[in-house]
């Protein structure tokens, strides 16, 4: 660690390679020259854990394929630096977001200076640092959770990597859909909502489209549960395309085959799921 400051010194002189060498042992860094690229995350934020600890998170920039490294700066009010913190090296590839601990905030820092090192044609350049305030805001973030885990509900399904509801028939509204996980049995959760594909709330009066996910939260976790669509069901065992008419003739066949299989989720076929069938004809 550098606990002088930056490990560049733009006016006088000293480049990166004197001072990263002490602090990582390195001998081989280059010069290390003041570039102009954008490295800056839309979304760096503090999480703060309490006790003077927490950690910085962003999502790296898609354009920041030719970042090396970011090094890290604890700095006061007047976002002066206190002192360094580390140099932290993408030689494994760079990943999606960026997170790193801090166990031990010293007194007065508050912001992290991040300077993004970046290499072009050879040459290495810092971009223009950017600040991650160390003050918590909002709620902790959400963790991914297994909130309907062991359900017996028959319209919730076991699938890879999660769960499925099977089907949405066609007319189902959000509000529809919601009130089924509002009162399905041995599920708990805090809130519900449907979202459509792209992650927008779909209102309450809208019909449920393809790609619909319901999203479950629980204290800080959170579930999402894809829907599917029983026109789409029926399209699949037909081998319809996906935009072609569903017609009677298509319900009779399935519902006289032998892959018929429970619709509506009550674990039996019958004439309720030979209903709910006849409404999905175009
Ligand atoms: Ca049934």
């Amino acid at each position: 660690m550098d606990t002088n400051g930056r490990p560049y010194v733009r006016e006088d002189g000293l480049s990166l390679m004197d001072n990263i060498a002490d602090e990582t042992g390195r001998d081989d860094f280059f010069e290390v020259r003041e570039g102009s690229g954008n490295y800056t995350p839309d979304d760096h934020a503090f999480l703060g854990e309490g006790g003077g600890a927490g950690k910085i998170v962003w999502t790296i920039p898609e354009s920041s394929y030719d970042l090396i490294a970011y090094y890290l700066y604890f700095a006061g009010a007047d976002k002066g630096i206190m002192r360094g913190l580390a140099g932290v090296y993408f030689s494994n590839g760079i990943p999606l977001m960026f997170e790193y601990m801090l166990p031990d905030i010293p007194e007065g820092a508050e912001y992290v200076e991040v300077v993004p090192l970046y290499a072009e044609f050879g040459d290495y350049y810092y971009a223009p640092s950017f600040f991650v305030e160390l003050k918590s805001q909002g709620e902790p973030p959400l963790e991914p959770g297994d909130l309907v885990a062991g359900t017996n509900w028959g319209k919730l399904k076991a699938v890879d990597g999660g769960y499925e509801y099977r089907f949405a028939a066609k007319g189902t509204t959000a509000g529809h859909l919601i009130n089924e996980f509002w009162n399905a049995a041995g599920l708990s959760f805090d809130k519900v909502e449907i979202q459509t594909r792209d992650g927008q709330v779909l209102p309450v009066d809208q019909p449920v489209p393809a790609g619909a996910r319901v999203y479950l939260t629980r204290g800080n976790q959170y579930q999402l549960i894809d829907v599917r669509l029983l026109s789409d069901y029926v399209r699949e065992k037909r081998q319809l395309s996906g935009s072609a008419p569903i017609t009677p003739a298509d319900i009779a066949a399935y519902v006289l085959g032998d892959e018929r299989e429970d619709v509506n989720g009550d674990g039996v076929f019958d004439r309720k799921d030979v209903r709910l069938l006849l409404g999905e004809i175009d």
